[in-house]
């Protein structure tokens, strides 16, 4: 399989989308969003049986464990373009390590779970510097935890807290204020084991 380099990947990102066609986009994102309101049971199921598709490019992320949609051996594994097929979020927060607040992009860990049929108490998150976490998966539920994959409008880079990075809603939430979850902000994603 070709490994595209991440250089590459980050030059291929797609251009802004001009004014007129975000409208349009947004509008017709909203009137998904009311349709969708009046069928949120048969979307959950519907997220069971679909297969999952198969990357194309480089895997930025792999998920492992009590999961029950794979696409490779026991494994789901993501490229960047499968991730984007997640509801999109924005979260505004203050963060520990930068100065006010910073607008991410990304999806929800709730979603991301879903998607892959995870069912288990706790995610053990894995990082590129081999920093290991275990997040109980009660965070998801709790709270609006993002996957961020872009910082105030700029992709996360390898070389600082990207591709993905865990970023909680601390600003919305006093308890989130504290050390115990400072640690599940894993920067430099890589892996997630749900068990
Ligand atoms: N990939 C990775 N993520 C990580 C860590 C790490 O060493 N590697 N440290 C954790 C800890 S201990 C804290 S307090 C927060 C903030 O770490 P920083 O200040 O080093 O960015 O990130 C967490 N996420
Ligand atoms: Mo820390």
């Amino acid at each position: 399989m070709v490994q595209n380099s991440l250089a590459d990947i980050y030059h291929n990102d797609r251009p802004a989308l001009a004014a007129p066609v975000r409208q349009t986009a947004l509008a017709i994102l909203r009137a998904a969003c009311a349709i969708s309101v009046f069928s949120l049971a048969p979307s959950s199921a519907w997220a069971q049986d679909e297969t999952l598709a198969a990357p194309e490019g480089e895997i930025v992320l792999t998920m492992t464990g009590n999961i029950s949609r794979t696409n490779r051996d026991d494994m789901a594994v993501f490229d960047r373009a499968m991730l984007t097929t997640l509801p999109a979020t924005v979260l505004e927060t203050s963060t520990v390590v930068t100065d006010g607040t910073k607008r991410f992009d990304g999806f929800l860990m709730r979603d991301l779970l879903e998607s892959v049929g995870a069912q288990g108490e706790v995610v053990t998150a894995t990082a590129l510097n081999d920093y290991v976490i275990d997040i109980p998966m009660d965070d998801f539920e709790q709270f609006d935890v993002l996957v961020a994959t872009h910082m105030d409008g700029e992709a996360l880079l390898p070389s600082d807290k990207g591709p993905l990075w865990i970023v909680y809603p601390r600003d919305d939430h006093a308890e989130l204020q504290d050390i115990r979850y400072d640690y599940r902000w894993v920067w430099q994603l890589l892996e997630l084991d749900v068990k």
